[in-house]
């Protein structure tokens, strides 16, 4: 879908991370504002229309069930997510040690494929989930604070169980990096314009000097 001015008003988000971690309810809990308890997983696409800064924003939302994410970065299910993606919701869960660590490991997986597309920034915003469990967490906020500082993403920590305008702010936030990341491609584009035509201006000159 595009705009009047031709920019386009959709865009595509796809939630990862590992078995468990509450990436379903965090995308119902967005959708509906509640939380149901148990999610099954099937594979889902959502589109839902969020209103960001006065300007309406249509998000397609993919929810990937862990059993179903191939992250091998070979894969070409996985390509074709990273393809598609204007921006990522990395999940883990602040009791689940292991599912940080693959949050981690996923930022190099998209940064590597989206370099390959040429894209600057991608924007991507990280989730400690299941804030309310705090006598079991093993993940602390300080830890999720230092990757996100680190790999130049948001981070956010948030209960899907427990709250919903957390989990607004993650989308939110998300829908504010895509469309500055929007404006930069468009920048960028705008200076590569500017090259090539004050290029052609010295290519000419030189020849005329012949
Ligand atoms: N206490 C608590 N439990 C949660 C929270 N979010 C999700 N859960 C529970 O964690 C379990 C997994 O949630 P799902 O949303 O199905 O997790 P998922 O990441 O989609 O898992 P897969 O689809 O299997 O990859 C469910 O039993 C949820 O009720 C939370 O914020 N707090
Ligand atoms: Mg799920």
């Amino acid at each position: 879908m595009t705009g009047l001015n031709g920019q386009r008003m959709d865009a595509n988000v796809v939630v990862l991370g590992t078995d468990n971690v509450g990436k379903s309810a965090l995308i119902v809990r967005f959708l509906t504002r509640r939380f149901i308890g148990e999610y099954g997983d099937i594979e889902s696409l959502y589109t839902h229309n969020v209103v960001v800064d006065g300007r309406e924003q249509t998000l397609n939302i993919w929810d990937a069930p862990y059993s179903q994410q191939d992250l091998s970065s070979e894969s070409l299910m996985y390509e074709k997510r990273v393809q598609w993606a204007d921006g990522f919701v990395l999940v883990y869960s602040v009791c689940d040690r292991a599912s940080f660590n693959a949050v981690s490991r996923l930022i190099q997986i998209i940064k590597t494929n989206k370099d390959i597309l040429g894209v600057e920034k991608m924007p991507i915003v990280i989730v400690g989930n299941k804030r309310d469990l705090d006598h079991r967490r093993t993940v602390l906020s300080e830890e999720g604070s230092i990757l996100a500082l680190s790999a130049d993403c948001q981070f956010y920590e948030v209960s899907a169980a427990e709250n919903y305008h957390s989990v607004l702010m993650v989308f939110h936030g998300l829908v504010h990096r895509i469309r500055e990341s929007r404006v930069s491609v468009k920048k960028l584009a705008g200076i590569k314009g500017i090259v090539k035509s004050m290029s052609a201006v010295f290519t000419r000159r030189r020849t005329d000097s012949l």
